[in-house]
């Protein structure tokens, strides 16, 4: 009887192993293609504001976050509301000229590609 249940625990731990590798694979897939975005920190696209680019594959954090008032995205991107990708997020493709008109202004730190 006790050692039925020493196999039962080993077995659940195994498939809790198999998940949490597909869990990763599904956050960081192979093969997506990488993206880009210019944030502003004035809408519009405002040249007299400062602006910060940001590129890569899967999450990526805002070096100055909380700024962001317009944006300009290679394709489409997930902006979130705190780092690593937590919070509060929307889906955006191109040009955002106001990202209040999302509830977004002054509220993106982190990003999300591919
Ligand atoms: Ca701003």
């Amino acid at each position: 009887m006790k050692k039925s249940l020493v196999a039962i625990a080993a077995g659940v731990a195994a498939t809790a192993i198999v998940l949490g590798a597909q869990a990763q694979a599904f956050a960081a897939p192979k093969g997506k293609s990488s993206g880009s975005v210019i944030l502003f920190d004035d809408k519009n696209f405002s040249e007299n504001g400062a602006a910060q680019g940001l590129a890569g594959t899967g999450c990526q954090n805002v070096f100055r976050d909380d700024v962001a008032s317009s944006l300009s995205a290679s394709g489409t991107i997930k902006i979130w509301s705190g780092a690593n990708c937590t919070g509060r997020s929307a889906v955006v493709s191109g040009d955002v000229l106001d990202l209040a008109t999302i509830g977004f202004d002054n509220e993106i730190s982190s990003v999300a590609f591919g």
